[in-house]
């Protein structure tokens, strides 16, 4: 083998290895998450607003604990997902036709690779948005 094979030879190993290395590093990048989906039911015997008296009002809201969670491209993400709702509720990133269903009480564990950047909301297929509060999935550079 001449001297400039050897020299491109090893260079093209090189190269490769070092890509195999990136994607070993990529893949072993892991995030884990607790979300905990909590019902307020709060009854507000009297409220006056502008002049205006409004009596019993019952809010009822479903929040999902934290609201917002943040990742790198490539991450490994497995979001341990809690409903301590006392009603099924849903849990939804569409981007990565994730479309969950937990019962009262119920925890799921969901695992995927967060392979595509930007903004997804998290939202519950089942209720009506301004009951059950969307979050955010952020996946960053
Ligand atoms: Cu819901």
């Amino acid at each position: 083998m001449k001297l400039t094979q050897a020299i491109f030879l090893s260079l093209v190993l090189g190269l490769s290895v070092s890509a195999v290395q990136a994607e070993e590093a990529a893949a072993q990048k892991k995030q884990s998450f607790t979300v905990v989906i909590n019902a307020y039911d709060t009854d507000i015997p009297e409220l006056n607003v502008e002049g205006v008296t409004v009596k019993n009002i019952r809010a009822f809201n479903v929040l999902n604990e934290p609201e917002t969670l943040t990742v790198q491209k490539g991450t490994k993400v497995s979001i341990k997902v809690e409903n301590k709702s006392p009603i099924s509720e849903g849990f939804s990133i569409d981007a990565y036709k994730i479309q969950e269903v937990l019962k009262a009480g119920e925890t799921k564990t969901i695992t995927f690779v967060a392979n595509k950047s930007g903004a997804f909301t998290i939202w519950c297929q089942l209720h009506p948005k301004n009951i059950h509060l969307s979050g955010s999935l952020n996946v960053v550079q």
